[in-house]
């Protein structure tokens, strides 16, 4: 079996929230394996920083400033992908946030926003590039979930909400779009080094449990979901869909 299977030569990928972290490091794999990746941010001095370094480093990359959230906007981006050619052959729904409070004391607009971000935006930004992927037949759609999509934590009800909402939006992708040709499936990364987790890490007793509760005994790093980002976006996992992959150091199979 030839490595030709995990070839993205001539693919092109949108990976949303790619500027830094997990998503940063999706993209830098997908391109590894020829991939040309549009990134995508909200602050347009960061996403652009990120495609020089993407370019310096030799790969195919290009920036899409859009907010995930704003339906218009990203209608006006897949519009201008129609007019330039660039047909988005693997989605990428990786962008997030992470708002950390107990329900009881929690706004109904924070609420709104994690799902907004996290959850509806992967709705949106999916339809719209499904759409095109079924006029050419194929595609690929990787969610980015997490443990919170089957495990509960106190005071990250939102995001947990959310990304038990992408395991489900992901099984409803396969659902539907399976005959025309679109594999959809979710990684659902452990606990990451991210900016997003840096309170947690620096935080003692979070590290101490997150180390003691994961059988590898540490953090997992950004690159170490490339793998499976390359694995999803391939022509290697064109007989998957609808699955939610941990990469998680072992977390989710332990008490
Ligand atoms: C938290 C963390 C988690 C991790 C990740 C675990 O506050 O518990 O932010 O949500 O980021 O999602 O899979």
């Amino acid at each position: 079996m030839s490595l030709k299977l995990f070839d993205l030569t001539g693919r092109t990928a949108l990976i949303t929230g790619s500027s830094r972290g997990l998503g940063r490091a999706m993209a830098e794999g997908l391109a590894a394996c020829g991939a040309k990746v549009v990134l995508n941010g909200s602050n347009e001095a960061r996403l652009a920083q990120a495609v020089d370094e993407m370019r310096a480093a030799g790969f195919a990359a290009e920036g899409a400033c859009f907010d995930v959230t704003d339906e218009t906007a990203i209608c006006t981006a897949f519009d201008r992908f129609d007019a330039e050619g660039l047909e988005i052959d693997i989605l990428v729904n990786n962008a997030g946030i992470q708002f950390r409070k107990p329900m009881l004391e929690l706004d109904t607009a924070d609420w709104q926003r994690v799902i907004d971000v996290n959850l509806t935006s992967a709705f949106v930004i999916g339809r719209e590039a499904a759409k095109r992927m079924a006029q050419r037949g194929s595609g690929k759609v990787i969610n980015i979930g997490s443990l919170t999509s089957d495990l509960a934590r106190a005071t990250v009800a939102p995001y947990t909400v959310a990304k038990g909402g992408i395991k489900m939006l992901t099984k409803a992708m396969a659902a539907e779009w399976g005959e025309l040709g679109i594999q959809s499936n979710a990684i659902a990364p452990g606990y990451m080094l991210t900016d997003m987790n840096e309170a947690l890490v620096s935080n003692p007793d979070f590290d101490a449990w997150v180390k003691g509760r994961t059988p590898m005994r540490r953090w997992g790093k950004p690159e170490e979901l490339a793998g499976l980002a390359i694995f999803l976006a391939s022509d290697a996992s064109n007989y998957v869909s609808g699955q939610l992959i941990f990469a998680d150091g072992g977390m989710s199979s332990v008490l």
